[in-house]
């Protein structure tokens, strides 16, 4: 079983390279932004809840995407593996993440970091925002917010996956096609 952490600030390329991570490796792709933006499109209460964090670009609370990524897990006990896209975000969220995996005995095999430099990041944003009409992604305040949320909450899963010997930096700069290449390289030696 290969089961990949998918990690980076945002607009990072998570999501746009796991679409090529899934058609390489036949994997399940968990994004729990997609998930989310799910519940609120379908006008949940946990939908709800999660929208008034998301538009500020906070995190939404631990418990809450902890327990949509279980409830996932459950209903997929017969996938080839998984890609984790923007989960884990928190250290509970990675120890809540690796007690759910250990308990099925198929650990995570690697964590794969795209590091992209921070102007990049806010102007891959913004354009997203004119077409895509996300809230979090049309105002550049709430932008730096979540590269700051990031630096401070998030980026410190690179030392916890460092010391699990698990951690893989990859050049997140360039075209899309050159950053899928990378990261194939290197998922095809886990
Ligand atoms: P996410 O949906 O995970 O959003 P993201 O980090 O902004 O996006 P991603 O990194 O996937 O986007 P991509 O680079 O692919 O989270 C949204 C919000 O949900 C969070 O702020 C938080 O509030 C909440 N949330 C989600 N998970 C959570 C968790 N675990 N815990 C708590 N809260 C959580 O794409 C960016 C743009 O760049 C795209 O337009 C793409 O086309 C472009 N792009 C990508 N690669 C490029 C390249 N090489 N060159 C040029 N453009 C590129």
């Amino acid at each position: 079983m290969l089961n990949i952490v998918l990690f980076g600030p945002p607009g990072a390329g998570k999501g746009t390279q796991a679409e090529f991570l899934i058609q390489s490796f036949g994997l399940i792709h968990l994004s729990t932004g997609d998930l989310l933006r799910s519940e609120i499109a379908a006008g949940t209460k946990l939908g709800l809840e999660a929208k008034a964090f998301m538009e500020k670009g906070e995190l939404v609370p631990d418990a809450v995407v902890i327990g949509m990524i279980k409830s996932k897990l459950e209903a997929n006990k017969d996938a080839k593996g998984f890609i984790f896209d923007g989960f884990p975000r928190t250290v509970d969220q990675a120890k809540a993440l690796d007690e759910l995996l250990d308990a099925n005995g198929t650990p995570i095999s690697g964590m794969l970091s795209l590091e992209v430099e921070k102007q990049e990041l806010i102007n891959r944003l913004l354009n997203r925002g004119k077409i895509s009409g996300r809230a979090d992604d049309q105002d550049q305040s709430i932008i730096e917010n979540r590269i700051n949320v990031y630096n401070e909450k998030t980026s410190p899963l690179i030392e916890y996956y460092k010391k699990q010997n698990k951690h893989f930096g990859i050049n997140g700069m360039g075209t899309i096609e050159e950053i899928a290449g990378r990261l194939k390289a290197v998922v095809d030696k886990l």
